[in-house]
């Protein structure tokens, strides 16, 4: 099982209640392919996410809702955007991802484009064409928060340290990572207290390696 401190390197998950794998794999293969809609801000980490999840830093593979190929070039970035199409990797095409794309600038285009695609999904006669897990969610599908480029948190905990007159090597070291520790464990605090679709569960991502 994961640690439940959020400075370990690998996934932190925290969970009341932690699935065990066996499940996970009924849960899967019952699902035939995981569908996950990704909602964020431009430049959080989104494709970054799906590709860790699918352990593959390659560039994904993007058809439209009907399962037409979508070209890709110039812009890896192209059709990636669009809520209907269908991102997957080659490397694990058990993973279906969406991505919101423009859902932060708020308009109520976007946003219902979102909400249209939350319902469709959700009318889907077949399991695995419905929606099983959100980024960062609505409604009755389970939400998972996710905390992306924690590792970033190291070098700004180091550099106010450093301004504080710490010098010593190990000092800096250990309080570096006594800083960043409460740091995240104060906004793990703060989402379960004042998130509106309580998460159930928290996983801090630290670094891409
Ligand atoms: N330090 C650090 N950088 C990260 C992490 N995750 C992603 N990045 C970097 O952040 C940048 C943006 O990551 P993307 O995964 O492209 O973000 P995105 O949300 O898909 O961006 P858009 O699609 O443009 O909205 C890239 O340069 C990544 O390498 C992380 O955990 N730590
Ligand atoms: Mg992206």
């Amino acid at each position: 099982m994961a640690s439940r401190n959020p400075s370990n390197p690998n996934f932190a998950a925290q969970n009341d209640e932690d699935l065990d794998s066996a499940e996970l794999l009924k849960l899967r293969e019952k699902c035939g392919r995981f569908r996950i809609l990704v909602i964020g801000r431009a430049n959080a980490g989104k494709t970054t996410l799906c590709q860790m999840m699918c352990k593959t830093d390659k560039p994904p593979i993007v058809h439209d809702k009907d399962g037409n190929p979508i070209d890709m070039s110039p812009s890896h970035e192209r059709g990636i955007h669009d809520i209907n199409n269908e991102i997957t990797y080659e490397a694990n095409p058990g993973f279906v991802f969406h991505d919101s794309g423009g859902f932060e600038s708020g308009s109520n285009d976007e946003l219902e484009a979102v909400r249209a695609f939350i319902k469709a999904r959700s009318e889907e006669t077949t399991l695995r064409d419905q929606l099983h897990a959100i980024w960062k969610g609505t409604d009755s599908v389970p939400v998972i928060a996710i905390f992306t480029k924690c590792d970033a948190q190291n070098v700004k905990a180091n550099r106010e340290l450093r301004d504080e007159g710490i010098v010593n090597r190990k000092d800096l070291k250990e309080q570096t990572q006594l800083r960043v520790e409460s740091y995240l464990g104060g906004l793990a605090d703060h989402i379960k207290q004042e998130a509106i679709c309580k998460p159930k569960g928290l996983i801090f991502l630290k670094g891409v390696d």
